[in-house]
């Protein structure tokens, strides 16, 4: 027998604990294939939000402070949460993440377990708590409540004494998640750096996950190992053409594990996957996470905006797009108007169905079957859409687009899986009726939809 290798056995070793500890809350099944939790749907149904990377990197001009700044450079001077929610709001986000510690290990809310916060800053003269802000910010404008915090503490003593450190974390977790009522999402970054003296931390997932769920049981937890949400395997915007919302969890257990296998698993899912956990596609609206002004004239596009509103919601992803305030506490001009340029030409492209009130006709095939619609009347479609009843799981993984035009029917776009939303862009074509076939499935598809748009 081959001796296992040392992350094999730890892999091996936290598979079996998560199981133990945790397996019965990670698993729904209906007619043996997994399906989403209630949380996991309301998530996904939400389609967008954004991302607040703020902290001491935001007066640092870096990305990954070292936790030795000191908590007197945390000084926004105009901060206004109220701004960051209504700004997603009006562009059509409807769920806001907060970075409340990152690595540098700050915390932005006025914390018992470190003097490394916004307490000791002289933000709202050291009673200033960003998170409270934040949460009430997004209530206001009826935004779900995201927090990210960072495993990885580069300020905190106790980092790479492993149960002293994992006994901090929960505390910093017990508190972020029992004074702001309800958070929907607790966001977890695998990143691992090493303690002081080149000390390893070892992280007990399994605790921090049932800790997470037993003080917010309707929260979903993101890393690359879920257990509810996982990464989609890059920060460039852009899910797998092929996405599964079901992995196997034996690939991908812990956080921040490497190597191909794992790469795939995020990127594409697995079909035979036996546990339900959709991928979610961070990226930033700049090149870094958190705001630089030399970056002010790097904001993306908005024809770049709505690209990844393709590359993520249109491939059975959720999009967590990162717009960063600047060091007066405000979401930058420039990202702004981006942002409204988003939603301007989302709107306009979904402005107008052209299936709206059209017939359907649903014929059963072999391996799958064929949606036929007529429309009302003949219409120059540019977006195409499908869907599947996900609650009944996800099954479809291979499909077809045809039009009915002048010429007959012709092919107007293909591929494989299609889960909660699967958008196509196609070159404007007018046609009088269109096909969806499902050639290829894992079972019967159920609740398959065809829409589309004239873009
Ligand atoms: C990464 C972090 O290291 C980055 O700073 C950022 O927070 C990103 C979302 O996750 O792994």
């Amino acid at each position: 027998m081959t001796p296992l290798s040392r992350r094999e056995a730890l892999r091996l070793a936290v598979s079996a604990g998560v199981t133990a500890r945790f397996g019965r809350l990670d698993r729904f099944f209906t007619q043996g294939r997994p399906v989403p939790r209630a949380s996991q749907l309301a998530w996904q149904q939400d389609e967008l939000a954004i991302f607040i990377h703020f902290g001491v990197n935001t007066f640092t001009n870096r990305e990954w402070g070292d936790g030795t700044e000191s908590p007197a450079i945390f000084n926004p001077t105009r901060l206004d949460a109220g701004q960051w929610a209504r700004t997603a709001r009006a562009a059509g986000f409807r769920a806001m993440v907060l970075t409340a510690k990152h690595h540098d290990g700050f915390c932005l809310w006025p914390t018992k377990t470190t003097r490394h916060s916004v307490a000791n800053s002289p933000f709202r003269g050291g009673r200033g708590d960003v998170v409270r802000e934040f949460v009430d910010a997004c209530r206001a404008e009826n935004l779900k409540v995201g927090l990210y915090c960072s495993p990885w503490d580069r300020n905190a003593p106790a980092y790479g004494d492993s149960p002293r450190y994992n006994d901090l974390f929960c505390d910093q977790l017990s508190e972020l998640l029992t004074q702001y009522g309800p958070i929907h999402e607790v966001w977890f970054d695998g990143a691992n750096g090493e303690g002081p003296n080149g000390r390893r931390q070892e992280y007990d997932w399994p605790r921090f996950w049932a800790h997470v769920r037993g003080l917010q049981p309707d929260a979903v937890m993101f890393s690359d190992a879920g257990p509810d949400i996982r990464w989609i395997g890059n920060e460039r915007g852009v899910a797998g053409d092929t996405n599964w919302s079901t992995v196997d969890p034996s690939v991908v257990p812990i956080p921040g594990m490497s190597g191909d296998a794992v790469m795939k698993m995020l990127q594409d899912g697995d079909p035979r996957g036996s546990v339900w956990r959709p991928g979610e596609t961070d990226v930033s609206i700049r090149p870094g996470w958190f705001h630089h002004p030399a970056e002010d004239a790097r904001v993306k596009s908005v024809d770049e905006l709505v690209e990844l509103y393709f590359t993520s919601v249109g491939r059975n992803s959720k999009l967590l797009l990162n717009v960063p305030p600047t060091r007066e506490g405000l979401l930058h001009a420039v990202d702004v108007a981006r942002l409204t340029g988003m939603r301007g030409r989302l709107d306009a492209m979904f402005s107008s169905e052209a299936t709206a009130g059209a017939m359907a006709s649903w014929q059963a095939g072999t391996g799958g079957g064929t949606l036929e619609v007529t429309l009302p009347q003949p219409a120059t479609v540019s977006v195409l859409e499908a869907r599947e009843d996900i609650t009944r799981g996800q099954v479809v993984s291979r499909h077809g687009f045809e039009g009915l035009g002048s010429a007959g029917w012709i092919a107007l776009g293909r591929g494989t899986t299609i889960g909660y939303r699967r958008l196509h862009r196609v070159p404007p074509v007018e046609v009088r009726a269109l096909r969806l076939t499902i050639e290829d499935a894992l079972a019967a598809p159920v609740g398959v939809s065809l829409r589309a748009w004239r873009g």
